[in-house]
């Protein structure tokens, strides 16, 4: 593959001529199921054609070179197999530097360290899960590099202690574990209670998913996601003091209405209502997907982009502007944000003859109320993590 070969040709002339093994993590969308992962809730999120390449060698040394073709300006870092704590100069690298350094405390030998160089093209920071893709890269590269006997579930772990205990990010494990179960053409319905998990085609017909970015950069969205966990998880105490449940997941609707005023405070039986009802629209919504009802299906979409606006705070006005407009155009069925929220991307469903006409609709009137430009990327669902082969 001509992308394939141009990294290595870079790969060569960064760290010299070796015998190199090829990978890819995708990214991913989240066709509905936000903020429920942590809340033992059902996600229905699918991987992208779009994601991150590497190109390895495993050394002799003990040392780990790193590049980056997403960070030119950073050159090549250099660290040590012993020291693998976080650094902020090392931007990037340090997801590299988490999966290993996490996979060593887990009691994972490594007895040399490598070169690996990397290119993206998810856009960055824009809630397609760039650094979760990163990490599952890393992930399937090491165990390959050093014939690691862990599983994919390990990895799709390992990935969120990356998050939690290295960056201190409470998210779920949605992200991860889409990038690594993720098949082509197939979204997963994982029930994050138990761990079950179900592919499910995504069938479309004359519709496609159109991811939309509002370029706006999420720098304050990691502190609010944080908050809106303990939030969660606050409200979750409170119904405890009578209820016997371990996760808002477990609540239907009309069990939670009944129990609501046990949490007493406006805000926070907000956020826990969106948690319940968005686990029951994901069920729902997945049953339409597969009955073919993709009407009632994008009405779904529409209805948990307003419980996250108006229950779960998390949109903001790039997302509700592209929102907004998304669903009142011709041949769209439905449309919400995707991911953490706060900025980042938006899918609808899109019509495939009136994309066009979509696309000029919604960046207009975008431009107008927002004063930047959105960017559009039709959505193909690909296959998850995976070493590539030497025709791929
Ligand atoms: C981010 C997190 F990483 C996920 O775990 C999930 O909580 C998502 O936000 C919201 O649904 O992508």
């Amino acid at each position: 593959m001509a992308r394939i070969k141009e990294l290595n040709t870079k790969f060569a002339e960064k760290f010299g001529p070796k015998q190199t093994e090829q990978f890819f993590a995708p990214g991913r969308i989240n066709l509905i199921g936000e903020h429920t992962d942590y809340n033992g809730g059902h996600v229905f999120p699918a991987s992208i054609t779009y994601g991150t390449y590497g190109v390895a060698y495993k050394r002799q040394d003990a040392k780990i070179f790193l590049y980056s073709m997403n960070f030119e300006a950073d050159g090549v870092i250099q660290v040590d197999m012993d020291h693998l704590e976080y650094d902020e100069k090392h931007g990037w690298a340090n997801y590299v530097k988490g999966v290993v350094l996490m996979l060593q405390r887990q009691g994972y030998y490594f007895d040399s360290g490598f070169d690996l160089l990397v290119e993206g093209n998810i856009p960055n920071g824009a809630g397609l899960s760039s650094s979760a893709s990163l990490e599952l890269l890393v992930g399937v590269m090491l165990q390959d590099l050093f014939k690691l006997e862990v599983n994919r579930l390990d990895l799709v772990m390992t990935g969120q202690q990356v998050e939690n205990e290295y960056f201190g990010l409470n998210t779920g494990i949605m992200d991860q574990f889409a990038i690594g179960f993720g098949r082509a053409n197939e979204a997963i319905l994982l029930d994050v209670n138990t761990m079950k998990y179900e592919m499910v085609p995504v069938e479309l017909g004359k519709y496609k998913v159109v991811i939309m970015n509002t370029n706006k950069r999420r720098e304050l969205s990691d502190s609010k996601y944080n908050e809106r966990r303990a939030e969660c998880e606050e409200a979750l105490k409170r119904l405890q003091t009578k209820l016997d449940i371990k996760s808002l997941g477990e609540l239907t609707e009309a069990e939670f209405e009944a129990n609501q005023q046990l949490i007493d405070d406006e805000t926070l039986i907000k956020r826990a209502r969106h948690a319940v009802t968005e686990n029951q629209r994901t069920i729902e919504a997945k049953n339409a997907l597969t009955a073919g009802k993709l009407a009632e299906f994008g009405q779904m979409l529409n209805a948990s982009h307003a419980s996250l606006r108006d229950d779960y705070e998390v949109t903001g006005l790039e997302l509700d502007t592209l929102v907004n407009v998304a669903q009142a155009q011709p041949g769209v069925l439905g449309a919400r944000m995707t991911g953490a929220g706060f900025g980042g991307c938006a899918i609808a469903l899109v019509d495939t003859d009136k994309i066009a006409n979509f696309e000029n609709n919604v960046y207009d009137a975008y431009m107008e109320k927002v004063g930047y430009a959105p960017e559009f990327y039709v959505a193909q669902i690909g296959d998850g993590a995976k070493k590539l082969r030497d025709d791929e």
